[in-house]
């Protein structure tokens, strides 16, 4: 639905910033690094306050008359007697409640990580095994780019290229209703969002408008491996980040904007931190050391 009234809009396109910052040779993320990862202009940021603002009231006009999952509410003493007025004007304010969906019933897990550090990749196998549906944020953004019509596509592939996140209005309408479709497809209720948030207000925001997340799984990975396996992955995956000028940008980013994000859920002790420098079969396994705990079959 997004997508759609998305096509209706002919919204402008923002003109995007340029990242600035250079990946320095490193191994490990600390604290101390944090810095401005891109100024934006002033005409770029006024674009894309104003797309963020008619993406969310598109996303609020999409939840309208869906019956979804969401937080339950304790009936009114005065239900029974409620006339026909008021009955008719309780779904549609339903609909607007945030957060969309209940934790109770919708369980998110954030999966984190560096790029290259195999989040896709453990996320497929824990699709497999434990009944997940696997949403990448940057898979997403790509679909929406390659989408013949899209008005974000040349916004997303600037973004990308350049190793910058994605304007969250757009990234968390295109999860919402990811999550949306799963759910009525299948009757979803367990989700791996994998990438995302990138960013402290893209959490506080996804946390606040869709869900609460449970859990986050954070893949930690050493930067000279993730830079062999994106070179690698690079000869064939067609992506246009997997080069190094792109791969250097997005290192700088995750090192100065996203890992912070990981530090602030660590204070909520929502963190379970897998190592990925070793073989796939052996980072699953202490992957499914902390799904067993949390989601096996008893759970
Ligand atoms: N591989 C995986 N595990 C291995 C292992 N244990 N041993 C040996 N090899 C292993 O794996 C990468 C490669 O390594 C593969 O070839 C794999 O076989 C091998 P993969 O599982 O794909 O790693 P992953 O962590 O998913 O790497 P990815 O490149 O997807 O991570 P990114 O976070 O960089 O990419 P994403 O697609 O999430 O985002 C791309 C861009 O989109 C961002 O840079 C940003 O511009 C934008 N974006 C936003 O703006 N907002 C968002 O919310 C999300 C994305
Ligand atoms: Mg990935």
């Amino acid at each position: 639905m997004f997508r759609t009234t998305l096509l209706r809009q002919g919204m402008a396109v923002a003109k995007a910033p340029k990242a600035t910052t250079m990946a320095r040779p490193m191994r490990f993320y600390s604290t101390s690094q944090k810095k401005n990862s891109g100024a934006p202009s002033f005409a770029a940021m006024l674009a894309v306050a104003s797309m963020g603002f008619a993406a969310y009231s598109m996303l609020v006009k999409s939840r309208e008359g869906q019956a979804l999952p969401r937080r339950k509410q304790p009936a009114p003493v005065s239900e029974e007697k409620q006339d026909d007025k008021q009955q008719q004007q309780q779904p549609a304010e339903e609909a607007k409640r945030i957060p969309a969906f209940s934790p109770e019933e919708v369980t998110v897990v954030f999966v984190l990580g560096g790029p290259g550090a195999g989040k896709g990749t453990q996320c497929e196998n824990l699709k497999r095994d434990y009944g997940f549906v696997h949403l990448s944020a940057g898979d997403l953004l790509r679909e929406e780019q390659q989408r013949p019509g899209s008005k974000y596509g040349e916004l997303i592939k600037h973004y990308i290229r350049e190793g910058l996140i994605v304007p969250m209005e757009v990234t968390i309408a295109l999860l919402e209703n990811a999550m949306r479709e799963a759910m009525e497809k299948s009757k979803a209720t367990r989700f791996l969002i994998d990438g995302f948030p990138r960013k402290m207000d893209q959490a506080l925001k996804f946390e606040e408008v869709v869900v609460p997340s449970k859990v986050v799984l954070y893949f930690e990975c050493p930067e000279e491996i993730m830079l062999q396996r994106l070179l690698k992955r690079g000869e064939s995956s067609g992506r246009i980040d997997d080069n190094i000028e792109s791969i250097k940008k997005r290192f700088a980013v995750f090192r100065e904007t996203s890992f912070p994000v990981i530090e602030a859920f660590e204070k909520q002790n929502k963190v379970k931190t897998v190592s990925c420098n070793k073989p796939v079969d052996e980072v699953y396994k202490d992957v499914r050391e902390s799904f067993d705990k949390l989601f096996g079959e008893d759970k």
